[in-house]
């Protein structure tokens, strides 16, 4: 089997990206919002039929954690069909504009941290919304949960911040793409002990996603808040909700079964599937904003 390296990837999501930013032009804007801790250019890929126009906006990200490289090729497989279906036209582009990055990081950021000269912090711990108050480490060495030295200590963290604020009027929609564990699940995550004023709402559109998946033949998605699976603070799903007052903000883990090592021959079939739970989606925000 030929190795593929990370930069490769990268280079292929880059590239794949520039050419649509060539050959759609009316519908396809390519953002640079930035540069990785390690100079990788950061590119946010606006899907709009009418970009100059006030429709709400659905922001998607993908690769907090870039060991579950499953959410950037679900990604690259939503802005597939987004600009190739001629149904998408019709329904998810139709009164709905899309914002999509498929960064691609580790589990933790790059940057290095004195004295001791570790890696790294979890992007995913970093944002400022009741940072550090649980399921966090203060252990710059720890290899998973480090929650940076401030909240956006990170320039990647920083990076979806402003993309959030400069569309805060118009995001109606946030789901940060991860695997895995067919988990969709909605604020807040820092607490088990609290719900949003308006949970039900969360929770009865994350059913009807799940519901669309399985009627693809998909499996259904375990729903509860992030606190609820385990707590964890610093998430970007609980900054998007608490600080940025974006409506819906998920966090969505797909596929089950393969811890992080999910075959790629198995994509084709599963990413279908996720695809209609983001048709229910983009149906709610079409109906209600
Ligand atoms: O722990 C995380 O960052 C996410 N799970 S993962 O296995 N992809 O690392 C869950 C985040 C859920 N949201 C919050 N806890 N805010
Ligand atoms: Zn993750």
């Amino acid at each position: 089997k030929r190795i593929v390296s990370i930069s490769t990837q990268l280079t292929k999501i880059t590239n794949y990206i520039n050419e649509l930013g060539t050959r759609a032009p009316d519908m396809v804007t390519v953002q640079n919002v930035g540069q990785s801790y390690n100079g990788r250019k950061m590119q946010l890929v606006k899907i709009s039929t009418n970009p100059r126009g006030r429709n709400p906006v659905i922001f998607i990200d993908a690769g907090i954690h870039a060991r579950e490289w499953v959410a950037p090729a679900m990604a690259m497989y939503l802005i597939h069909r987004l600009t190739n279906d001629p149904k998408a036209r019709q329904r998810e582009l139709n009164g709905v504009d899309w914002y999509i990055l498929p960064n691609r990081l580790w589990r933790k950021t790059r940057s290095k941290s004195s004295p001791n000269n570790c890696f790294g912090v979890d992007g995913n711990r970093n944002y400022g919304f009741k940072w550090g108050v649980s399921g966090v480490s203060n252990n710059p060495c720890d290899p998973e949960t480090y929650a940076g030295s401030q909240p956006f200590s990170e320039v990647e963290t920083q990076i979806v911040r402003n993309i959030m604020m400069e569309n805060q009027q118009r995001l109606k929609l946030y789901v940060s793409l991860h695997s895995y564990g067919q988990y969709l699940v909605y604020p807040w995550g820092y607490t088990a002990d609290v719900l949003p004023r308006d949970w039900k709402k969360l929770h009865n559109l994350a059913r009807m996603v799940s519901d669309s998946v399985v009627r693809a033949g998909g499996r259904p998605f375990n729903v509860m808040s992030a606190g609820q699976w385990y707590p964890a603070a610093g998430g970007s799903d609980d900054f998007a909700f608490g600080v940025v007052g974006v409506p819906y903000s998920y966090t969505m883990e797909l596929t089950d079964g393969y811890e992080f090592t999910f075959p790629d021959k198995l994509l084709r079939v599963v990413l279908p599937q996720f695809y209609d739970g983001f048709i229910t989606f983009s149906a709610q925000i079409k109906r209600e904003f």
